[in-house]
């Protein structure tokens, strides 16, 4: 049978185990995340922690170690083709257009997060190891998720700074925030009285390098400073559905590649990681066939709106 070779997976682990999309896209919508043990294959997992090393120690001055930004671009002057390989990945395309209800996804933002180790000197100008406050994505509109891929093993205490998600608390919507300066760059932090009685119910992921969680842009998420002697480096990869509604008449997306302002911002543009000049953001048409099979999960999760963040160029 040849007819599903174009659907084999390279990079992800999801080769064995596979399960109807319906499940998994129920329990997305109820708890607003999914996490998988293992999303990448070992070898892509080593790959993707060399590639990632060597990015984090060329990256240009001006380029915060928690802001490499539109990796998959082919408009780079370094591609980075593993982080395209890995966000279209047939598997995870799947997966990606089930949660999104059967829509095409794109990959609209792709950023290497780098939490350095405690005490790393070489971050000053911009540093990016500190608190992520509880905040949702995406302040425009359409379906989108996160996927949120560390290539370090993460601390369910959050000693390393993993994510920690607010499990079914997208159902109440947007919920009200307030502009706050925090990891070089601009979040809506949601104010404190809408979390009143909901932190004790958070999620603290605990995942190997490889493994993933999915969230929605309307689950609440945060993660703590990292405290450890090692870096935390993380992939998230944000995608959307490619149809989803315009943003004050405006596409996310256009067929051509080009992503618009994001959360209704003017940012059509990236800082380059090599050089810092800013490039035009480019998005990536996935998952062409049309299947519904899906991996195996680990917990739950939703699509709402789309996702992109009010973060310096992310979304
Ligand atoms: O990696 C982090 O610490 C925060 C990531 C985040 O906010 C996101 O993936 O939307």
């Amino acid at each position: 049978m040849t007819s599903d070779r174009s659907a084999r997976p390279v990079n992800s682990a999801f080769s064995r185990r596979t399960l109807d999309a319906a499940p998994l896209a129920s329990a997305f919508e109820r708890e607003g995340y999914l996490l998988f043990p293992r999303l990448l294959t070992r070898r892509a997992t080593a790959q993707a922690q060399r590639a990632a090393s060597r990015l984090l120690r060329r990256r240009h001055a001006s380029v915060p170690s928690g802001w490499l930004l539109g990796l998959h671009q082919r408009n780079q002057p370094e591609p980075q083709r593993w982080v395209e390989r890995i966000a279209a990945d047939p598997a995870v395309a799947r997966l990606v257009r089930a949660l999104l209800g059967g829509s095409r996804p794109v990959l609209v933002s792709s950023q290497l997060f780098v939490k350095r180790a405690a005490g790393r000197a070489d971050d000053e100008a911009a540093p990016s190891s500190g608190e992520v406050p509880w905040h949702q994505d995406g302040a425009a509109g359409g379906h989108s998720l996160a996927i949120w891929l560390p290539l370090d093993a993460i601390d369910p205490t959050g000693h390393n700074g993993g994510l920690a998600v607010l499990p079914r608390l997208h159902a109440s919507g947007r919920l009200p925030s307030e502009p706050c300066e925090a990891n070089a760059a601009s979040f809506d932090r949601i104010q404190p009285e809408a979390l009143a009685g909901h932190e004790a119910t958070a999620v603290r992921y605990a995942l190997a390098a490889g493994g993933a969680g999915l969230h929605g842009p309307l689950t609440p998420h945060s993660s703590p400073p990292n405290a450890s002697g090692a870096d935390r480096r993380v992939l998230v990869l944000r995608y959307c559905a490619a149809g989803a509604p315009a943003v004050r008449g405006e596409r996310l997306w256009a067929p051509g590649g080009a992503v618009a302002a994001a959360g209704g911002e003017p940012r059509t543009q990236i800082p380059c990681w090599s050089s810092g000049e800013l490039i035009d953001r480019q998005g990536l048409l996935v998952g062409g066939e049309g299947g519904a099979a899906a991996p195996s999960p680990d917990g739950g999760g939703s699509p709402n709106e789309n996702g992109t963040k009010r973060k310096r160029g992310a979304g």
